[in-house]
């Protein structure tokens, strides 16, 4: 007899509603599920393959070990953790906590376990020295975040099913399914918008799929986003156009701001971004003319030169405008599960506190720019990264200069990865822990919520049962952080409580963690009787998720400098 089962799928960011059909332990099928009030029916190609992973022959099922002659071979779990765990404590004691980097890659963030434990393992460790995929894509985005709104990790989304126009810049959802906007089924959400008589303009300085969706193609020179957008900014400062009361409403320092975009040279702009002045004035015209208006700037922004720069550009023009956090405009999510809150309490929500020991590179959210690892690995002296812990990362294929990365991973004294598969990069690993496939594992959305363009709550069953023996990716963090002398909270007063109460046989998981935010989240009961609110009861009944409505007006929450601004 099969069964189904409705599940969120973690490929992407889109966050589509998956239908698994199910028999015993085997996947039968698996289809858009046409009952997902968030998703509709919709799913790509690579959703639909996401059960050629549970059967794959080359997914690792056991830990593996490099033996002498460069080949792995199948060892237990306890000899693993034993070997992964004292080969960095070994380094860690020789050298000091410098000298071991972890590296965290992007399937992390649809892993609400290792999403809690990441900064246990780090403080378990303790090195600065983390990696992780988002500076190859989102760190100047984090950045300008940093100093805008006082939180890394706090990003407006396109209001994208209310917009009346929408100025697309340095992204390609139609491809991409969308980054920092979770949008399930964006193609029809941007054919909406024409649909409904708004405008989509695209700026990219190649003609991509996006731009056949769209009324407009603005073409422009790569890595010079951030003189369009502060032109149009300052073409509104000049013709009276800004929304004074609305900049002053949310913002403050606007006298600064508005006399450098008087100063600004347009002709330079038009110049440098290969954007004729005409269209520049068009556009912020425009742009501040529609009832409503949103620009959205992503990767071929944040990847460019002036990255942060561009970043914050596109907020900028957005205030001025009088678009941050009004219906149609750029808008902050209300999460019922709101991991900003739990990451801030780790410190990993900051830009800047400290520099890499070759380059001088800025950490963002307590990362260091993947581009610097290698600069570390070959560098000899005080911190010089000897030992490497990945995480669900290929930052040989994923980094800008991976073969340089590529030799430098052979040449350390040690290397653990956490992986379903031998890559390029884990195939350095002296040891290869691999967790469960993810189907085996209840799943909560924790870091999509702050990028979903309604406000949506989901818990997704398991498909599958894990093999046997096989250990979800938050009990090997875990297990690590504990061996490494940590807990799992990597604040140390808890975490020497939470080991004692497991000495006692409690064990941890992530479930409390997710249930004491949802209760005390925006939309919890606050544990208290008398108010109603959400619960752990409600998210497990709900099988499909709970929609929480469309975006709501305002920025207050979200801001997290003192004057609220
Ligand atoms: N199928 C599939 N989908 C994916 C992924 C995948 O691997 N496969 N990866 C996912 C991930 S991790 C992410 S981060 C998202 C990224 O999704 P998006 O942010 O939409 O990024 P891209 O699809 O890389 O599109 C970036 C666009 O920027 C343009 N561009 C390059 N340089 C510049 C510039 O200087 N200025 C401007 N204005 N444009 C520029 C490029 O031509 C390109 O069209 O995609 C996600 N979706
Ligand atoms: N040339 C070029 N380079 C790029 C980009 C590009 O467009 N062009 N895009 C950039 C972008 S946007 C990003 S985000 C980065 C991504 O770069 P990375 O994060 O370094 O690499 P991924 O390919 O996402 O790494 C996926 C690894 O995670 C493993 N994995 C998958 N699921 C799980 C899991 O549940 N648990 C564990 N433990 N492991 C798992 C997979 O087996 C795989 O080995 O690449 C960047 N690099
Ligand atoms: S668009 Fe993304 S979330 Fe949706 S089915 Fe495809 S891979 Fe999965
Ligand atoms: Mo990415």
């Amino acid at each position: 007899m099969s069964r189904t089962v409705h599940r969120v799928c973690t490929l992407c960011e889109a966050n589509c509603g998956l239908s698994f059909e199910v028999e015993g332990n085997r996947i039968l099928q698996v289809r858009p599920d046409e009952g997902d009030p968030f998703s509709r029916g919709f799913a790509c190609p690579k959703g639909i393959a996401i059960a050629k992973v549970h059967d794959d022959p080359d997914r690792l099922r056991t830990p593996v070990k490099r033996n002498a002659h460069g080949d792995f071979e199948p060892i237990g779990w306890d000899e693993a953790l034993d070997l992964a765990a004292s080969g960095l404590a070994r380094v860690r004691d020789a050298y000091g906590a410098q000298s071991v980097a972890t590296y965290f890659g992007n399937p992390i963030i649809h892993n609400h376990g290792a999403v809690i434990l990441r900064s246990a393992v780090m403080q378990a460790v303790g090195t600065r020295n983390n990696y992780g995929a988002s500076s190859q894509d989102t760190s100047p985005r984090f950045a300008a975040s940093y100093y805008l709104y006082g939180s890394s990790l706090v990003t407006p989304v396109p209001d994208i099913d209310r917009t009346a126009y929408l100025l697309c810049v340095g992204a390609n959802p139609i491809v991409s399914n969308g980054s920092a906007m979770t949008a399930p089924d964006v193609k029809e959400r941007i054919r909406a918008i024409r649909a409904r008589g708004g405008r989509v303009v695209i700026v990219d300085p190649r003609r991509t799929e996006s731009v056949r969706e769209a009324d407009e193609h603005v073409p422009i020179r790569p890595g010079t986003d951030a003189g369009l957008l502060l032109g149009m900014a300052a073409v509104l400062v000049r013709e009276g156009l800004a929304r004074v009361d609305h900049v002053r409403r949310v913002a403050s320092g606007w006298d600064e701001v508005e006399r450098r975009l008087r100063a600004l040279d347009l002709d330079a702009c038009a110049r440098a971004t290969g954007v004729p002045l005409e269209t520049m004035h068009r556009l912020a015209r425009e742009f501040v003319a529609a009832p409503s208006g949103v620009a959205y700037s992503r990767v071929g922004v944040c990847n460019g030169h002036f990255g942060t720069l561009a970043t914050y550009a596109t907020d900028l023009l957005n205030v001025v405008a009088g678009r941050l956090g009004e219906v149609g405009g750029i808008m902050f999510p209300t999460p019922a599960l709101d991991a900003v809150r739990v990451l801030r309490l780790t410190g990993g929500d900051g830009h800047g506190r400290f520099r890499s020991r070759v380059r001088g590179l800025p950490e963002t959210i307590g990362e260091i720019p993947s581009a610097g690892l290698a600069d570390e690995i070959e560098t000899p002296g005080d911190g010089q990264v000897r030992a490497l812990l990945t995480f669900a990362g290929n930052p040989v294929l994923s980094i800008p200069n991976g073969r340089r990365l590529d030799r430098a991973l052979a040449s350390l004294d040690f290397m653990v990865s956490v992986d379903l598969y031998v890559n390029e990069t884990t195939r350095h690993a002296n040891v290869i822990l691999p967790p469960a496939w993810a189907l085996a594992e209840e799943h909560y959305d924790l870091v999509f919520p702050q990028f979903m363009v309604r406000n949506v709550v989901r818990r997704s069953p398991p498909v599958v049962e894990p093999g046997p023996g096989e250990k979800h990716d938050w009990e090997i963090l875990l297990a690590l952080a504990r061996r490494l002398g940590g807990g799992p909270t990597g604040m140390a007063p808890v975490d020497r409580v939470l080991n004692l109460a497991e000495r006692l046989g409690m064990k941890w998981t992530p479930r409390p963690t997710i249930s004491f935010m949802l209760r005390t989240g925006a939309w919890g009961d606050g544990f208290l009787p008398w108010k109603k609110g959400l619960t752990m009861k409600d998210l497990e009944q709900a099988e499909r998720g709970i929609d929480l409505g469309p975006l709501q007006p305002g920025v207050a929450r979200r801001v997290f400098h003192r004057d609220g601004k």
